[in-house]
């Protein structure tokens, strides 16, 4: 088994967290995208969405998609539990994983992949596009903002994948200016805490 990586880049990033929290070693190989290795038909044959992260189990099974992973490891290693707990509320974990991947994480990274160098001849950018993503980010934020005024973690009491997911887009946002705001005090304590975590490392 082993997993396709790559350092600078969020998603594989949300797996590495993951698996840190649960503290499960795999061998991660490192793929290298810069030189859109990925993008070329060996790789795309593992994913036909030339993307990483992939996981490669040893029976050649290859899953791809950040939460598809987690959850496999989730099911092999249950504790500690990052997707829930009972079914309401792994319903609840889902519905804000969902949310930080729609409203934040896919914001935060067109803004990045619809203007950036690294995404030219790669993809269809629209420049103008990253912009609006850029400020639909830092809406998403304050949102955020209000809502952690009621609670520890994202999805409620425990740290959860909801929590990977945001510190990981926020963590990211950086390379786009996009940042949590000196009067987001909420989102400030929330995102010190978390990054205080080991697998924030990762
Ligand atoms: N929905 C996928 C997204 C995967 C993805 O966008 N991976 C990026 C890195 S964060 C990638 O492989 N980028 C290189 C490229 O698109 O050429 C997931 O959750 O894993």
């Amino acid at each position: 088994m082993k997993i396709y990586d790559a350092a600078t880049a969020p998603n594989p990033r949300r797996v590495r967290v993951f698996m840190a929290e649960k503290g499960i070693q795999v061998p991660y190989e490192p793929l290298d995208i810069v030189n859109a290795v990925n993008r070329g038909p060996e790789f795309r044959k593992k994913n036909p969405m030339a993307a990483v992260p992939v996981l490669e189990l040893d029976d050649g099974t290859c899953i791809a998609e950040s939460v598809a992973i987690c959850r496999y490891f989730e099911e092999t290693n249950p504790q500690p539990p990052l997707f829930g707990t009972d079914a309401r509320n792994r319903a609840v974990v889902e519905m804000w994983n969902r949310r930080m991947e729609f409203a934040l994480l896919s914001p935060i990274t067109d803004a990045f992949r619809q203007h950036h160098d690294f995404f030219k001849g790669r993809i269809r950018q629209v420049p103008a596009y990253a912009e609006a993503q850029r400020l639909n980010a830092e809406d998403s934020l304050q949102w955020l903002e209000s809502e952690l005024a009621n609670r520890h973690f994202i999805a409620g009491e425990r740290f959860t994948i909801a929590d990977i997911t945001a510190m990981v887009a926020i963590d990211f946002g950086r390379v786009s200016k996009i940042a949590i705001k000196p009067d987001q005090k909420n989102l400030a304590r929330w995102h010190a805490e978390v990054s205080s975590r080991p697998s924030a490392k990762a």
